[in-house]
């Protein structure tokens, strides 16, 4: 795979551009990135994994390296301190020698806290981009993540590069390897601790090397939307497996859910009605259609499918307005996708950053944007028996247009939800998830 290869440099020369007018905007003349610092437990000498700082790896696929900086303005070519220590201790990365290399004026950092005399000496024209605000103002930075610039910078990322997608697309062929295997351990009737295990050895990834703790859930672990929990002990029944697990690639992510049960049943049905809302609905994806108007639309197709399943007693107009659909979807339909999972820039009317939040109706809702080429999104709805919102349905007045007896025959499924990241181009989509699939 180097077809991200032969598009990087393009990608760094949009980067540059962005970074022009972020500065432009912000009335400085550079930005200073710090990918990050390892951070100690408290009251002991271990330390978390590391997470690099998301405005460090849009530059470079470095995301296992503590103690690094770029120095950007725009125009001349950006400057990488790579930290590369004597350590008999830990693994010390190898020196910088990839494609992505000359791009960079590249300088090693033997010492963390030598970084000075790389920096510009004179810290008043740049702003510091990172974590750690008592660093920066060690070094001298007073002005630390500027809002006019991020705000610029965040926005702009929504619309990816061709490396960029090319990068997803490689993080969906690898996840969707280990979607395939943790379905045959379900299959085999192994325990979530088990299917985790079976999902990270194909594709690869230790569990703090995917983007997002993953959701291994068996039955009724299904209906907890983020279940973060690992079963050892295998259970009694293997009635339904729900699955929300992605992958990384040079720091970005791939977000896939999947459901499965056993055999013919009517959660398999319901799992059939999810499964083709998805494709509908990432068909509506188009430039020109508010984001928002997908998950209205998702609650018009939830309404419909629990009309067909026998689960309310009304028709779907009526299902819709008495509110009755957000009892069993109660989440947001997507969101943007890449360098980080739930994608920043969603909840923006413009690249100022004023902000247009979710509906009150809808809180959870995490894109409002107007859909436009290059971005990425994920279409997820879901459908689900959650003991705690069934037991205020119950109770409530519109308890009456519900059949009991078909929600508890459901029950013991847990829930499902069907995820597939899509790229929007102007003359139609790429369903990355489902490409991946039909080639695995
Ligand atoms: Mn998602």
């Amino acid at each position: 795979m180097t077809e991200h290869h032969d598009l990087y440099a393009a990608h760094i020369d949009i980067l540059q551009q962005r970074t022009r007018e972020a500065l432009e905007r912000e009335g400085i003349e550079g930005l200073v990135i710090h990918s990050g610092q390892s951070k100690r437990l408290f009251l002991d000498d271990n330390h978390y994994p590391f997470k690099v700082n998301p405005q460090f790896k849009a530059w470079l696929p470095v995301v296992d390296n503590p103690n690094c900086w770029l120095v950007v303005n725009g125009v001349d070519k950006p400057k990488l301190i790579f930290y590369r220590p004597t350590d008999f201790w830990h693994k010390v990365p190898p020196e910088p020698n990839e494609y992505w290399t000359d791009c960079f004026d590249v300088v090693m950092l033997k010492q963390a806290d030598l970084v000075e005399k790389h920096l510009p000496f004179d810290k008043r024209g740049f702003a510091y981009i990172g974590e750690y605000i008592e660093v920066a103002s060690a070094l001298g930075f007073a002005n630390v993540n500027p809002d006019r610039a991020l705000h610029y910078l965040h926005y702009q990322r929504a619309y990816k590069t061709d490396y960029e997608l090319a990068c997803m697309r490689e993080a969906n062929r690898i996840a969707v390897s280990g979607h395939k295997a943790a379905a045959a351990a379900f299959f085999a009737g192994e325990s979530e601790f088990n299917i985790n295990q079976a999902y990270n050895l194909a594709t690869q990834q230790g569990d703090n090397d995917v983007p997002y703790t993953g959701i291994v859930a068996l039955n009724e672990h299904c209906s907890i939307l983020h279940y973060m929990h690992y079963d050892t002990v295998k259970p009694a029944e293997h009635r339904s497996f729900l699955i929300d697990a992605g992958a990384s690639f040079n720091g970005y992510a791939a977000d896939i859910t999947r459901t499965y049960t056993i055999g013919q049943n009517p959660f398999a049905d319901l799992i059939t009605e999810l499964d083709s809302l998805t494709l509908s609905l990432a068909d509506r994806l188009k430039p020109g259609v508010d984001y928002a108007d997908i998950h209205f639309a998702a609650h018009e197709g939830i309404a419909d499918v629990l009309v067909k399943a026998g689960l309310v007693n009304m028709n779907a107009a009526d299902c819709l307005a008495e509110g009755i659909t957000r009892t069993f979807f109660p989440h947001g339909i997507g969101h943007f996708l890449g360098l980080q999972v739930h994608d920043v820039g969603g909840l923006v009317l413009d690249d100022r950053g004023t902000p247009n939040p979710a509906p009150a109706e809808h809180p959870f809702l995490r894109c409002t944007r107007t859909v436009e080429a290059r971005q990425v999104f994920t279409i997820e709805p879901g459908l689900y028996f959650i003991e705690s919102l069934l037991a205020e349905l119950k109770s409530s007045e519109s308890s009456k247009y519900i059949n009991w007896d078909v929600v508890d025959t459901l029950r013991p499924y847990g829930g499902i939800r069907v995820e597939d990241n899509i790229i929007v181009y102007r003359e139609g989509n790429e369903n990355m998830t489902r490409l991946a699939e039909q080639k695995a």
